[in-house]
């Protein structure tokens, strides 16, 4: 089925209202996000095209009344809140509580992670506890970034709370130093930089290699479908780490820093200095990158034929070469490419499972999403969900007003 159109916000509030008794004070919105391509290209210096799309955790909070105390966020189900003491806990490489308890301590250990973070940034401005509600309409393991939504929208709270600018970039840095450090994920900035840095109409094409970041518009007249599997997999557990390892080995074996130092070719000899695994992963670095670069020049010249052609070129390289595809992943494909209105489609995010995306012209969105799913289901026996999307902008504080319950708002 195609999905409904989200309301975290207005979720989160009544949570809050339900949970503290009062209307809160401020109210995030944080997207979750896609990439249109340029695939593990960002722990390899390389080039990247994600966008921030309308499907978003939101966070309703207050800060607290007097300085000191705690940190306190309950999520939708209202069982067992991440708490956070203040002053927050220290964040280092190995940090507290061991790798096995943030395991178990689930989303409240990205609550911890950022709380850590944000708080080593601000220093003795880190006093004032505040408490909030979550709501997120971001499916967990479906490869949307619900991790780095959560986690910023967390930091934009501590931000407020403790009275400090707001520097999407900085704050993407600071909860990509939670995520590796405290959850012990050892993910890139992809995610984070997207959900944060993102402007909305516009894809955001990022260089690793110095962060410069660049808004590229979305023509008007294509939407960009999610499509869910309903398959999900777990960052820290998966071969995410194992594929980081291929790459260093493959750049050591080529003689350079990073595989992007590699350019747009592999050199004549990588076959004879590499092994076929790693000549595969290097592979895909180099074309990617390159592909990133296409699909920018083809949206600037709104050549969507153009676009979709490299989404799928970049496809059968995850699947053949980074081998990050999956039996799903590939069928969802299979069923965007004969689908109404489709330029191409390719799977997105870290790989397994997840979603797929596809750019589509809007006026066949509707034809799209039941056809997909159609041959989806036919292919794999599962059922799938469709998202149809347009590109957002980053983490914002929103009105609290319009997203009060209506009883709420009639008595205030
Ligand atoms: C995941 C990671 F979190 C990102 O850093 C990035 O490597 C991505 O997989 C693959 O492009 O989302």
């Amino acid at each position: 089925m195609t999905a409904e159109a989200p309301d975290a916000a207005r979720r989160a509030v009544a949570a809050f209202v339900e949970t503290f008794g009062a209307a809160p004070r401020y109210l995030v919105r944080s997207p979750g996000r896609v990439n249109l391509i340029g695939e593990h290209t960002d722990y390899n210096d390389g080039l990247c095209l994600p966008l921030a799309v309308g499907l978003e955790l939101c966070l309703a909070f207050s800060p607290a009344e007097e300085a000191g105390a705690l940190i306190e966020v309950f999520s939708e189900d209202r069982e067992a809140p991440a708490r956070v003491h203040l002053p927050p806990p220290a964040l280092s490489a190995s940090g507290p509580p061991g790798r096995a308890a943030r395991a178990q301590a689930g989303w409240a250990g990205y609550v911890e992670g950022v709380v850590a973070a944000m708080g080593a940034a601000a220093g003795a401005g880190a006093s004032r506890g505040w408490y909030g509600s979550l709501a997120s309409d971001l499916p967990a393991g479906a490869g949307l970034s619900s991790s780095a939504a959560l986690e910023l929208a967390v930091a934009r709270a501590c931000a407020v709370t403790w009275r400090r600018d707001w520097d999407p970039v900085a704050a993407a840095r600071l909860a990509h130093r939670a995520e590796n450090h405290w959850v012990g994920a050892a993910t890139g900035l992809l995610d984070q930089l997207a959900c944060a840095a993102s402007t909305a109409g516009h894809a955001l094409r990022i260089d690793f290699r110095d962060l410069t970041m660049l808004p590229v518009a979305v023509p008007d007249s294509v939407v960009v479908a999610i499509v869910d599997t309903g398959t999900r997999r777990e960052l820290v557990t998966s071969a995410y780490g194992q594929r980081r390892a291929e790459c260093v080995r493959a750049a050591a074996g080529l003689g350079v820093a990073s595989l992007r130092d590699l350019g747009d070719h592999l050199p004549a000899d990588a076959a004879d200095r590499l092994d076929p695994v790693e000549l595969r992963r290097a592979r895909h670095l180099v074309t990617e990158n390159t592909r990133v670069r296409d699909v920018v020049a083809a949206l600037a010249r709104s050549d969507l034929a153009r676009a979709g052609a490299v989404l799928l070129d970049g496809h059968r390289s995850l699947r053949d070469d980074f081998e990050v595809c999956g039996p799903e992943l590939d069928a969802a494909v299979a069923a965007c490419r004969t689908a109404p209105g489709c330029h191409g489609a390719r799977m997105t995010g870290g790989g397994f499972a997840g979603c797929v995306l596809a750019l589509v012209d809007a006026q066949s969105a509707d034809a799209f999403a039941g056809a997909v799913l159609g041959d989806y289901r036919a292919a794999t026996g599962r059922d799938g969900v469709v998202h149809l999307c347009r590109p957002v902008g980053g983490t914002s504080l929103i009105p609290v007003q319009e997203h009060l319950p209506r009883t709420t708002n009639d008595s205030m």
